[in-house]
C-alpha cells in the first residue's frame, strides 16, 4: 500500500495544550507522525510519496471562506496584539448571544473554535494546508484505480466542521478527500470513522447529504470529547436523513463489543454500495491511550483491518488520532497490514 506523507507536518508544533486545568505539552505532537512513518518503513508497507498540490479550491469546497481566512491570519493577528502565549479562545457565542464574527482576534478565536485545548501557533495553517494535500493525493490515487492508499495526515481533521476548528483539527482532511472523489465522478462515498472520538466535523459537513454516508464508532459523548455531538439518535437531516449513523460506546468497551458495532457499520456500507470507502483512522481506541477509554489491543488492529478489507471497496485510510505514541506506529500499521493480508 502506498503512503502519502510530507515532513511539512512538523510545521504544526505547538507547545501548549490546556488539559486538566494545566498548560501541558500537546498530546498531538510531531513525533506521532514520525513513529508511524518509521513503522511504515520498518515493515516495508509500500512506497512513500510526497503529496501533490491541489490548491485552495478543494478546501473551500468544504469549509466556509471566512473560517479559512481566519486560520491563515490568526497567529499573525494574535501576535499583533502583543500576546505572549499561543493563540487560544477564552470566550464563545454561548446560548442566546449574537452569532456575529467579531473584529478582535479574541472574539474571532471564540467564534471559530469548538474547543480551547487546541492552540494556534506559527506554522499551524501551513501544516493544516499540507495535511489536506496529503489526503487529496491519496484520494487521487483511489480515483486513478488504486485498491487502497494511506494518507498519513497530520494535523488530523475529523473534528473540523464547516466553520470550526478544535480537537487538534483545522481542515477536515477526510471530508476534503470525499468531496474530491465526488467531483471526479464518484456517485457515493462512505466515510467510516474508527477514531475513539466522534467525528463531529465530518458529520456536520455531510449532515444534509445523501451522497456521503457517515458512520462513526466512538466513546459516548456523554462521557467523551467532543461531548456535544455523536449521539445514536443523530441520523442526518433533510435528504441526508438516514445517511449519518453513530455508534456511541461506553467506557471500557472491549474489542468484541467494538467489533460487533464495526460489523453493523460495514454491513450498512456495503448495502450503500459506495464507489470508495474513506477510513478516518484513529488508533486512540488502544487500551493505554492516555486520553481515551476503549480497550483494544495491538492485534485487534490487525483483525479489524482485515474486516474492513472484506467490504471489498477501494479504500483510503486518512490518519486521525492516537496518543500512546510509543505504540502508535505498530497499531496504525497493523490496520494497514491486516487490510493488505486479507485482500
Ligand atoms: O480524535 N480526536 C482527538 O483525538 C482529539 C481529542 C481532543 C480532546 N481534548
Ligand atoms: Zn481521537
Amino acid at each position: 500500500m502506498e503512503t502519502i506523507f510530507t515532513e511539512k507536518h512538523k510545521l504544526r508544533n505547538s507547545k501548549t495544550e490546556l488539559h486538566g486545568g494545566q498548560l501541558v505539552e500537546p498530546f498531538e505532537r510531531p513525533s506521532r507522525a514520525q513513529y508511524i512513518i518509521d513503522r511504515v518503513r520498518t515493515v516495508d508497507l509500500g512506497s512513500i510519496s510526497e503529496p501533490d498540490d491541489f490548491g485552495m479550491a478543494p478546501i473551500l469546497a468544504i469549509h466556509d471562506a471566512g473560517f479559512i481566512d481566519f486560520l491563515q491570519v490568526a497567529w499573525t493577528d494574535w501576535q499583533a496584539e502583543g500576546f505572549k502565549g499561543e493563540a487560544m479562545p477564552t470566550v464563545w457565542p454561548a446560548r442566546r448571544m449574537a452569532m456575529r464574527v467579531p473584529t478582535h482576534i479574541e472574539g474571532r478565536l471564540g467564534y471559530y473554535a469548538l474547543a480551547c485545548e487546541t492552540t494556534i501557533s506559527d506554522g499551524t495553517w501551513e501544516a493544516a494546508y499540507a495535511s489536506a494535500q496529503v489526503a487529496l493525493t491519496g484520494a487521487e490515487r483511489i480515483h486513478n484505480g488504486a485498491r487502497a492508499a494511506f494518507a498519513l495526515c497530520r494535523p488530523p481533521g475529523h473534528h473540523a466542521a464547516i466553520d470550526m476548528y478544535g480537537g487538534y483539527c483545522f481542515v477536515n482532511n477526510a471530508a476534503v478527500a470525499a468531496q474530491h472523489l465526488l467531483d471526479k465522478g464518484a456517485k457515493r462515498i462512505a466515510i467510516l470513522d474508527v477514531d475513539f472520538h466522534h467525528g463531529n466535523g465530518t458529520q456536520d459537513i455531510f449532515d444534509a447529504r445523501d451522497d456521503v454516508l457517515f458512520i462513526s464508532l466512538h466513546g459516548d459523548p456523554m462521557d467523551a470529547f467532543p461531548h456535544f455531538l455523536g449521539h445514536g439518535d443523530e441520523t442526518g437531516s433533510g435528504k441526508g436523513d438516514g445517511f449519518t449513523i453513530n455508534y456511541p460506546l461506553p467506557p471500557n468497551t472491549d474489542f468484541a463489543t467494538w467489533r460487533a458495532a464495526l460489523a453493523k457499520a460495514l454491513k450498512r456500507i456495503t448495502d450503500y454500495a459506495p464507489d470508495a470507502l474513506i477510513i478516518s483512522l484513529g488508533v486512540d481506541t488502544f487500551e493505554t491511550d492516555p486520553i481515551s477509554f476503549f480497550k483494544l489491543k495491538s492485534d485487534d488492529f490487525t483483525t479489524y483491518g482485515a474486516d474492513i478489507a472484506h467490504a471489498n471497496l477501494p479504500t483510503l485510510f486518512v490518519m486521525e488520532g492516537g496518543y500512546d505514541i510509543a505504540e502508535i506506529g505498530i497499531n496504525t500499521v497493523n490496520v494497514l497490514q491486516g487490510f493488505e493480508a486479507a485482500k
